[in-house]
């Protein structure tokens, strides 16, 4: 177990409270407006893209659906849809989960192959079906079925790093390469009228067991969204985080009056309290509020979420506060 640096920590407590402080306007009802909020780098251009959909007239669960297509269809985002990395037999598997706040329904995709686009096919289960998550062969199935083209997922690139850990007699099993970019996209956001929506969506763990399916499209896991409170939504070790159904745990923490700030961080302290070596995990969250507060943190520095926020026609990229 790392010792905890407590000039790192009292800084990042420091910067957390001021965030936190940052994001309460008590007595504002003041509408918002439109706040797109998203994972990592990728999720820049995705915001850009929802926000453009949102203010040509699109509902916002279709500018969040259209805004994570942009990573999904990017051959260079090797952690999400096309040019994801595959699984430990060389088959790009996706995971993908929508949640609509008002009707708190949520669509579902898991382990499902040689579809691009799996957030489109979560939101049609959610809006053509009565089911919430469907898997593997019958997911691919219902895409086809609407319409979606079976394509192959792996790109030179991606099938020449797989190949390469698969010649690797030291290769790591069923985690990351370190030196591999392997980041979800997560976005959360509001319309700035009170209506919230959650997306997610990932080629999962780099080299996983065939059919092991992650937080991302677990309703609760990596992904939640509540008119009534907010949303939230994470990245990193899905294995781990699943454990703490980390994004309803922020909601609920939320709805006791926490800001999405200090629920996240609330959220990483538990996961803590309950087992220290969780500090060393790939933890990194982030949530905002119907009143259009954000917050979004990271387990340790090693792991620093970069997040992405579209607030008032300004696209921005910034770094999440590390517990450790
Ligand atoms: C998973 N949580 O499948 C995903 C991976 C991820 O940044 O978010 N990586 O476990």
């Amino acid at each position: 177990m790392q010792p905890v640096n407590r000039r790192d920590f009292m800084k990042s407590v420091t910067g957390a409270a001021v965030i936190a402080a940052a994001d309460v306007h008590p007595n504002d009802t003041t509408p918002s407006g439109p706040i797109f909020l998203s994972t990592w780098v990728h999720g820049k251009p995705a915001n850009e893209r929802a926000a453009d959909v949102f203010q040509s007239g699109g509902r916002l669960l279709e500018a969040v659906e259209k805004g994570i297509n942009v990573p999904e269809s990017d051959p260079a985002v090797t952690s999400v849809g096309y040019g994801g990395l595959p699984n430990a037999e060389g088959e790009v598997e996706l995971d993908a989960a929508i949640m609509d706040g008002t009707r708190h329904r949520a669509g579902a995709v898991a382990s499902l192959h040689n579809i691009k686009n799996p957030i489109s096919v979560a939101r049609l289960i959610l809006e053509k079906t009565r089911h919430t998550t469907l898997a593997g062969e019958g997911a691919l199935r219902f895409a086809l079925k609407m319409g979606f083209q079976a394509e192959q997922l792996l790109t030179p690139e991606s099938l020449k790093k797989w190949l390469e850990w698969k010649a690797n007699p030291q290769r790591k099993t069923f985690w990351l390469d370190p030196t591999l970019h392997h980041d979800t996209i997560g976005m959360v956001a509001t319309d700035g009228q009170g209506h919230v929506v959650a997306g997610c969506s990932t080629s999962g763990l780099g080299w996983k067991l065939p059919g092991r399916v992650g937080d991302s499209p677990l309703v609760g896991c990596g992904l939640y969204a509540d008119d009534n409170v907010g949303a939230a939504s994470a990245t990193g070790d899905g294995d781990l985080m699943t454990n703490y159904c980390t994004s309803i745990s922020i909601v609920h923490n939320m709805a006791r009056g926490a800001s999405p700030q200090e629920a996240c961080l609330e959220l990483l302290r538990h996961m803590t309290k309950t087992d220290p070596q969780n500090r060393e995990g790939g933890v990194c969250v982030l949530a905002l509020n119907t009143r259009g507060d954000i917050g979004a943190a990271s387990m340790h520095a090693r792991y620093r979420l970069k997040y992405a926020l579209w607030r008032n026609g300004e696209s921005q990229l910034l770094d999440a506060v590390a517990l450790y």
